[in-house]
């Protein structure tokens, strides 16, 4: 297609492109789609000195249908360049959507694996791109033909693709009816026929179902993301391999009958046909607010994820934005000596950083206003040190308006039993009484007394990471003015520092929704 037909067919792709981007609530550091509808990040990867971000795409309106793959590229994880969409649902296997999976690492021409989804079920697909990532040829048919015949699937879909020992290997996620979650292992010599070895690990679903059950698995598991990780700040990780007495560690999606719950990430050992789960964790106590993660090895060797922030406003409040969806920011991860899988935003986020502004050290409660300077509170990067004896806390408005009636609260509390409690209160955070404003919280262990805390707001999502845990949620907030930060320590704790950037926004001018090379 000539570039001016495109220009001509897509005519009011600009509109919605300028409806995006006037919404006051629409992030401006963290990765979105031009406009329209972004959900799960996919085929993340480095590749000859470039990051991509493929990710879930519906450049028709920010409805969850007729998915694409929507492609952007980086050179530092925080500015990013739209590249033309990857994937367009064709006419055959993937006529309506084409869903999650991954660019195939090492893959050679670049390889996608995907879910072709065609009426109402999704099967694997693939698709070579050619040297600049920039043009994909899906194969007509898909790569594996039927779901595993035996016992009653749930759902089937999303991949995980590494090659080990010479051979490729794919996990796909699934659930068993009446048993649980599971991931199907599949072996390849060349990508395109796969034979199964059956299920890897089959969870469980443990019956009743309570969606409330924040460590609940799900009757499916979608997004699997299966890796090698090893215990230390700077611990080595690549893909699995059996041959390896390394702790592995299985990211997955628990899903219920259409409802996102939460991501988990299971801990256990790898041999070969069977994964064994010693533990299972929350991926980030936001539950589904960071959800489908997926994450990469880049070339330093850092494990590199994002999730897909979901939107907790109706969907009637997202047509009309004209958007819908964001990614984190992206997160370095590594494994703690305790097993316990943490995250930090990588250090690329820092050169988006402002000025610093300082509050006072000290014991009693502070507002940024007493810095004498203005800060937009919406769209901060802040660091607190803070110490907590047993039993005290810290809470910390944000999104708040001065006489306090809009206002999302951290809290920060270390119990008496050597654990620290997170928690966001979201009750006040908008006016707009259709929003979701449940809370959203966890407890870690955690003995020392000091805590180093790490917030990012950007205009309504708010990410707390702290001791390699993460908090993500979504806020709302109605009022002009409800910008303000405070810091309240309770009597016995003591703020050592509170230093806060403005965060300068990330995004590129002029953006399409069907980007030409
Ligand atoms: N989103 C994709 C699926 C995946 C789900 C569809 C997770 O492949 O299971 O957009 O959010």
């Amino acid at each position: 297609m000539t570039d001016a037909l495109t220009t001509s067919l897509h005519a009011n792709d600009s509109a919605l492109v300028a409806r995006a981007r006037q919404d006051s609530l629409r992030q401006t550091y963290h990765f979105t789609a031009p406009a329209g509808w972004l959900n799960d990040p996919n085929g993340v990867g480095e590749r000859d000195g470039l990051y991509h971000l493929f990710y879930q795409y519906n450049p028709k309106g920010p409805v969850h249908e007729r998915i694409h793959w929507g492609h952007a590229v980086s050179i530092d994880l925080v500015h990013w360049h739209d590249r033309p969409i990857a994937l367009t649902p064709g006419e055959g296997a993937d006529n309506d959507g084409c869903w999650s999976g991954v660019l195939v690492p090492g893959s050679n021409p670049p390889t996608i694996v995907y879910s072709g989804r065609i009426e109402g079920q999704e099967l694997a697909c693939l698709a070579e791109g050619n040297d600049t990532l920039d043009e994909w040829t899906p194969r007509a048919q898909p790569i594996i033909a039927k779901r595993p015949q035996g016992e009653p699937l749930t759902a089937y879909r999303d991949h995980c693709v590494w090659s080990e020992n010479g051979t490729w290997r794919q996990l796909i996620g699934s659930g068993i009816q009446g048993r649980g979650g599971c991931a199907f292992l599949y072996e390849s010599d060349d990508l395109i026929s796969w034979s199964e070895l059956g299920p890897l690990v089959v969870g469980d679903a443990g019956g009743a179902g309570d969606l409330n059950n924040v460590e609940w698995t799900g009757t499916m598991w979608e997004c699997v993301d299966f890796f090698r990780m090893v215990p230390g700040p700077e611990g080595e990780t690549g893909p699995p391999n059996a041959d390896s007495a390394d702790p592995h560690v299985l990211i997955f999606s628990a899903w219920h009958e259409g409802t996102t719950l939460h991501s988990l990430a299971a801990l256990g050992t790898y041999d070969g046909r069977s994964f064994t789960i010693d533990s299972t964790q929350r991926l980030d106590f936001g539950g589904r607010f960071a959800y489908a993660p997926q994450s990469f090895v880049d070339s330093a060797g850092r494990r590199v994820l994002w999730a897909w922030m979901q939107e907790s406003r109706p969907q009637s409040a997202q047509i009309r934005a004209g958007w819908s969806g964001a990614m984190t920011v992206p997160r370095r991860m590594w494994l703690d000596s305790d097993l316990r899988l943490c995250a930090e935003p990588v250090a690329e986020l820092r050169q988006l950083r402002d000025r610093a502004v300082a509050l006072r050290d000290g014991c009693g409660p502070m507002r940024e206003a007493e810095s004498g300077e203005l800060i937009d509170g919406r769209v901060i990067d802040m660091e607190v040190e803070v110490d907590l004896p047993e039993a005290g806390h810290l809470e910390i408005l944000l999104f708040a308006s001065p006489d306090g009636t809009e206002r999302t609260v951290l809290r920060i509390e270390r119990e008496t039993t050597g654990m620290v409690h997170l928690s966001a209160d979201r009750s006040h955070s908008t006016q707009d009484q259709t929003c979701d404003v449940t809370p959203r919280s966890g407890s870690f262990p955690h003995t020392d007394p000091t805590l180093r805390l790490r917030v990012l707001t950007d205009r309504s999502s708010l990410e707390l990471f702290t001791a390699g845990v993460s908090l993500t949620t979504r806020v709302y907030p109605t009022r002009k003015d409800a910008s303000t930060i405070e810091v309240n320590p309770s009597q016995s704790a003591c703020v050592k520092s509170v230093q806060i950037w403005p965060m300068r926004g990330a995004e590129e001018n002029d953006r399409q929704m069907y980007p030409l090379r």
